[in-house]
């Protein structure tokens, strides 16, 4: 019988012998490479924290003590103890379990997460409030040494050493963020982790003895009883010590004996504590512990030979941005290419292979890395970014602030803009227009295929504005790639379509959604459509608009339609662009569809079912288009 059948929640893993909990989490980590195998999603993070995961919820009591994940990827095992285990296979699916925790799916899950770094901040909130409120539990925030390069965290350890109020850090160091983690905090828990502090020292001591001419050899035994005596007196972890965190470790994050020991400890404490535990990621599956980076957001691979299931050859949007960047380089090495944590998903890792001097991973810290790029540009170099719409929203701060207000050339790509499948409603890339809009001397354009990415990137190098380029996570068209980069005209809309009966305004690749819907439309129900691709959200080129809408008059179009389609929230959107030109007067009796998503909570689900459940896909688009014209044929004289 397998140990996981006996394993619902936490108490009954308190039961287990070592040797049982030794094979569950064998048997865990067999069920998370299967889920993730079938359904996508966090293996190597995952596959890192399972013994962890088993000691904190075997000393701590959940839910009374609050155990937080910081970013959340990493809680599958905490999932499948935390009576979730028969639902662990519907993971990231449609209306199956979220993949990071979610407070309405159980109470064990203290916290909605997804970006990262807000783990302390919550846990010293709601430290203070338990001590208020004379309460009495643990409250323990699990960060990896990845998340802690994240400017919130360092801000919440800042504040934790000085209000000094009881709670547990538990970090998790793998040395990884996504990619190899970075920056000076990295090395420093590296260097903690090795033991090195002491070797460091003697080497010290011994360097400064032997310099000193005549006596330094002779010296060797005093040196000698010195370094016994600072041995006894050396405390690792003098960082996190001088801010008034305890540090305790380096603790073996695979060793259940240790571990529960040093949690225990850390539970005696009546200040913070933080609990320096070193995990290895992807442990327990060799493709992942030789490739953690690949699994770390994985598509769907073959057990057997851990080879990703492939569903087309189409090149990804972030691949051709990252490949035209290169080329840019190429070209002009003035140019700098920023990720904040993601080469490989934006696809600048090609750009640090070839030009390593050209390429800045600043770990995570997207408001860092907008400044510093507005610094770089101020300084005379070209800064090109590369950041995921939803976390981007961390840094409108410097955009704002940093960026657009002194018109800062800079280019800034917007990966995964508009819906995202799998991660659910905190990966979502939906706000971006709505939050960019109102900015002042903001270009914004959004390519309706990989092809025309390309030219975009050229063209926005071109402008010296801060200029933003938004794609999504999708396969690209699979169209023909141009040779030769071309400037787009700045302000210029595509018409990729002409019909009289009205006008569809799309946006990025929802453009071949729209023909093909307006195709349907013309066979089928002889409405005749034209169809724009926006390319410039900002600015808008407001003559397709009225040209779009004063062609000859036909049955349909007494009343002039429009049509909006975005796949971002519709409120702020394009389709408050376009009907703030409307309401210029420009125009007269009009009306506008605008199709896009509702101010709502996004639940679990792929991008394509998502698409439709916003009637953003072609089947979509024509049944909403084709209620409007019926609306209008019957009422029509
Ligand atoms: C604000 C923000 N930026 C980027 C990400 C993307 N991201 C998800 S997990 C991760 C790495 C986190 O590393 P670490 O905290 O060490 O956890 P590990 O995966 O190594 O266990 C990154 C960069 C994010 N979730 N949030």
């Amino acid at each position: 019988m397998a140990v996981l059948d006996k394993i619902n929640y936490p108490e009954d893993l308190k039961k287990l012998p070592l040797i049982e909990l030794k094979k569950l989490s064998q048997e865990i980590r067999e069920v998370i490479i299967k889920v993730v195998s079938e359904n996508g999603g966090h293996l190597s993070s995952n596959l890192g924290v399972v013994d962890l995961t088993l000691s904190l919820h075997r000393v701590f009591d959940a839910p009374k003590d609050k155990i937080i994940w910081d970013v959340g990827h990493q809680c599958y095992t905490h999932k499948i103890v935390t009576g979730r285990k028969d639902r662990i296979f519907s993971i990231r699916k449609k209306d199956g379990l979220a993949g990071f925790p979610d407070m309405k799916e159980s109470e064990y899950d203290v916290l909605n997460t997804g970006h990262a770094s807000t783990s302390l901040a919550f846990a010293s909130g709601m430290a203070i409030a338990r001590d208020n409120n004379k309460e009495d539990y643990h409250i323990v925030a699990v960060i990896g040494d990845g998340a802690l390069t994240g400017g919130l965290a360092l801000e919440a350890l800042n504040h934790i050493g000085q209000v000094k109020q009881r709670l547990i850090i538990v970090l998790n160091d793998n040395k990884m963020s996504i990619s190899p983690n970075v920056g000076g905090i990295s090395k420093y828990l590296n260097y903690l982790a090795s033991g090195r502090s002491y070797i460091r020292l003697k080497e010290v001591v011994q360097a400064i003895f032997n310099a000193i001419p005549g006596i330094g050899k002779n010296m060797v035994e005093a040196t000698r009883k010195l370094l016994a005596v600072l041995r006894t007196m050396m405390v690792p972890g003098s960082f996190f010590n001088d801010l008034g965190v305890k540090y305790i470790g380096p603790i073996k994050g695979h060793d259940f004996k240790e571990m529960e020991k040093a949690l225990q400890d850390a539970k005696k404490y009546d200040f913070p504590v933080l609990l320096h535990v070193v995990t290895e990621k992807g442990q327990g599956y060799k493709p992942a512990k030789d490739n953690p980076r690949d699994y770390h957001s994985s598509a769907p691979f073959d057990v057997a030979n851990g080879k990703f299931i492939k569903k087309t050859n189409k090149p990804s949007y972030s691949k051709v941005f990252g490949q035209t960047v290169l080329e840019l380089i190429r070209e002009d090495r003035s140019i700098i290419a920023l990720t904040a944590a993601m080469p490989g998903g934006t696809g600048l890792d090609l750009v640090q292979e070839e030009f390593p001097g050209n390429f800045y991973d600043v770990g995570i810290a997207e408001q860092y890395m907008l400044a510093f790029a507005g610094g770089l540009a101020l300084g005379g170099r070209k800064p090109i970014i590369s950041i995921y719409s939803t976390f981007m929203q961390r840094a409108m701060d410097q955009i704002m602030h940093d960026i657009t207000l002194m018109d800062i050339p800079m280019v800034v790509g917007i990966d995964r803009g508009g819906l995202v499948g799998g991660d659910g409603p905190t990966h979502q890339g939906i706000y971006d227009i709505a939050l960019l809009r109102p900015l002042p001397g903001v270009v914004l354009m959004a390519p309706k295929d990989e092809n025309e990415l390309r030219h975009m990137v050229y063209t926005a190098l071109r402008l010296k504005k801060p200029v933003f380029i938004r794609y999504p996570k999708e396969p690209g068209i699979g169209v023909p790639m141009d040779k030769e980069f071309k400037e787009l005209p700045l302000g210029k809309s595509e018409i990729l379509r002409e019909g009289p009966d009205g006008v569809i305004l799309a946006v990025g690749p929802l453009v071949y959604r729209a023909l093909e819907a307006a195709e349907k439309l013309k066979t089928l129900d002889n409405i005749d459509l034209t169809v724009v691709n926006v390319r410039y959200i900002k600015p808008l080129d407001t003559d397709s608009i009225l040209d779009g809408m004063n062609r000859k008059k036909t049955l349909f179009n007494k009343k002039k339609r429009i049509i909006t389609i975005e796949d971002g929230i519709r409120s702020g959107g394009l389709s408050t662009l376009v009907r703030e030109f409307l309401a210029t007067g420009k125009v007269k009796n009009y009306s506008i569809l605008a199709l896009g998503v509702p101010e709502e909570n996004i639940g679990v689900a792929s991008r394509e079912e998502l698409l439709a459940k916003y009637h953003l896909d072609a089947e979509g688009i024509y049944a909403e288009i084709k209620k409007l014209f019926k609306k209008k044929k019957e009422t029509a004289p």
